[in-house]
């Protein structure tokens, strides 16, 4: 089952796609695992946005804190500091603008500077004021899977059986936003990868996205660069067999895995480097197309 054409709110110019969408990751953080420092200043976040939007990203992701395990949390006022300016300036150069963080707060005042998308990792969980701001705003919501911040993550992978329980949970919280008054179109999923998950835990919640499926809801996907594709490369072209290879170095698996979850149904991607990603939503795409039909002439 899919559930990548289901209708997501608000997002007119982005529905009916027929194919995964894509979305480009603009952290505006000193420390972020992947790309830390390097757009920290808004004049180069607003230019590495337009960039990702040129190499055919449809939605854009600011964030201004870092999930980094370990990381430790900024500020609400920095954080506000961080991101308001360049959601404001994305969205007024037309991009369809997400905003990634747990705050309420920053959520409200995104979505007043133009942010059409809430991208929460907590799910709802860490500020019990987001469900009502997402309520009220009527915008697309993105609900995680999560255990807990950064520096207590990594404690809690406990599972009887990843898959089952990261339904369970997700299944949980789609409760909790439906009571909060949030509406069911509103919200897509997300299995959270690398969070409260490492390494093994993460491949099999990509194979059986069906399972989340079952869940109603479109599904977010996020592996880019993240640390069980740097396990998973270690002993690879000579690099070393104990060693991750480290984020630069996982762009072409992050693109394997688009290549693979889109064809599997998901909805959107999330990645740092849009080019290779925006080509493969479009081979998976033309790939399910000859599935579901029946000329093979
Ligand atoms: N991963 C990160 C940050 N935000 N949001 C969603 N919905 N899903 C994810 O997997 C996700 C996220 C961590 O990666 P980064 O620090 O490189 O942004």
């Amino acid at each position: 089952m899919s559930t990548r054409d289901a209708v997501v709110a608000g997002l007119p110019e982005l529905s009916g796609a027929g194919r995964c969408l894509v979305m480009g990751v603009v952290n505006i953080t000193p420390d972020s695992f992947s790309d830390g420092g390097e757009w920290f200043e808004p004049e180069a976040g607003v230019q590495h946005g337009l960039d990702l939007l040129a190499e055919g990203a449809d939605v854009l992701d600011v964030g201004g804190e870092s999930t980094r395990p370990g990381a430790q949390r900024v500020t609400e006022a920095e954080e506000l500091r961080r991101v308001v300016p360049v959601i404001g300036r994305l969205a007024a150069a037309g991009a369809v603008v997400s905003v990634d963080t747990t705050r309420a707060a920053v959520a409200e005042r995104a979505v007043a500077a133009g942010a059409r998308l809430v991208n929460d990792v907590s799910g709802g969980l860490a500020d019990p004021d987001m469900a009502g701001v997402v309520a009220e705003t009527g915008v697309p919501y993105v609900a995680m899977h999560w255990r807990g911040h950064s520096d207590v993550m990594d404690a809690r992978q406990d599972y009887d059986d990843v898959v089952a329980d990261v339904r369970d949970e997700l299944a949980a919280r789609v409760a909790a936003l439906h009571d909060a008054g949030v509406a069911h179109e509103q919200i897509v999923l997300d299995p959270g990868l690398g969070f409260a998950k490492s390494g093994a835990l993460n491949w099999p919640l990509l194979a059986h996205l069906d399972a989340l499926h079952a869940l109603g809801r479109p599904l977010l996907v996020g592996a880019s660069r993240k640390r069980f594709l740097g396990h998973l490369l270690a002993g690879v072209r000579g690099a070393a067999a104990d060693e991750p290879v480290p984020p630069a170095g996982r762009d072409d698996a992050t693109t394997a895995i688009t290549a693979l979850a889109a064809h599997a149904g998901a909805w959107c991607v999330r990645v740092h480097a849009a080019r290779a990603s925006v080509d493969a939503v479009q081979v998976a795409a033309a790939w399910r197309r000859a599935e579901t039909t029946e000329d093979t002439a």
